[in-house]
């Protein structure tokens, strides 16, 4: 068992400053105020939630590749490039239980729906919207929360479909309703948001530099957004043809 990737939404992360005698003294002081027991039984329990979580992915990655499948089959293309699934990372976790406000614990990581989540990177805007409809048809899915960053895109120009989805898994000897965030975007909505990422969190620019590559960053991803129009034209002509 890793203590640092199931410990530190309760024992808290070290901050990049910290070296492994801070993190010795979380941990001792976590110990201290624990029976080992229960330190035991916390650890089992996370690694429990963790594997249900991946589970879930697991279940959600397959449901897109059926839909893939079956598309490519009856149009011959398939409306799906690529997919990527990940754990949100403990550092992440405890990052936005203390933005909320939320103590660490486990009734609180419920309340984070993104630790599991599952981008899929499709070929055309309106794939995004038609594989989403056929994900939220099938009747082991249940919404929970849409946010539709395409029709209307964040102020910094950031585009995607993002759905909270609730997914059953079967167990051994029980089932478990899973929630699972997924993002749909396409190559050119990808392309920007992964740079955008990456330079987001490079180094704290001076006021005007910042201002002004953010401007040029919302640019970029309005030429992104017609790009993906005419691409979806081309294609359009091309099918009708
Ligand atoms: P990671 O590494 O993917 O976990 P939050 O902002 O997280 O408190 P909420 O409601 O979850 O609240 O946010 P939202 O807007 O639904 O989606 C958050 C996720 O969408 C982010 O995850 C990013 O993956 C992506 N995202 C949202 N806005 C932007 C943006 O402006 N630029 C880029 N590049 N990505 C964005 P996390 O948690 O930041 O990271």
């Amino acid at each position: 068992m890793n203590i640092t990737e199931f410990g530190m939404p309760l024992v808290g992360t070290l901050s990049p400053n910290e070296n492994s005698a801070a993190l010795a003294e979380k941990i001792t002081s976590f110990l201290n105020e624990n029976s080992l027991d229960e330190v035991q039984e916390y650890f089992e329990r996370m690694k429990a939630l963790m594997s249900c979580y991946q589970c879930a992915l697991l279940e959600v990655e397959t449901k897109f590749k059926v839909l893939n499948e079956q598309f490519s089959l009856n149009h011959e293309r398939n409306p799906i490039e690529s997919i990527k699934t990940r754990m949100k990372s403990s550092e992440s976790i405890r990052e936005k239980l203390q933005r909320r406000n939320l103590p660490f614990s486990f009734d609180s990581l419920d309340k984070i729906y993104d630790i599991a989540g599952i981008r899929i990177i499709c070929s055309f805007v309106d794939d995004i919207y038609m594989l989403a409809d056929c994900l939220l048809k099938q009747d082991d899915v249940r919404l929970i929360e849409r946010k539709d960053y395409i029709a209307n895109p964040k102020e910094n120009g950031y585009r995607s479909l993002h759905l909270i989805i609730e997914v059953p898994i079967f167990l051994q000897d029980a089932k478990r309703l899973m929630k699972v965030e997924v993002q749909l975007r396409t190559i050119a909505m990808e392309f920007w948001a992964n740079l955008e990422h990456k330079l987001r969190y490079k180094k704290n620019l001076p006021g005007d530099v910042a201002m002004l590559t953010a401007e040029e960053l919302t640019q970029c991803a309005q030429m992104s957004a017609q790009l993906d129009l005419k691409m979806q034209k081309v294609r359009d002509v091309i099918e009708n043809a």
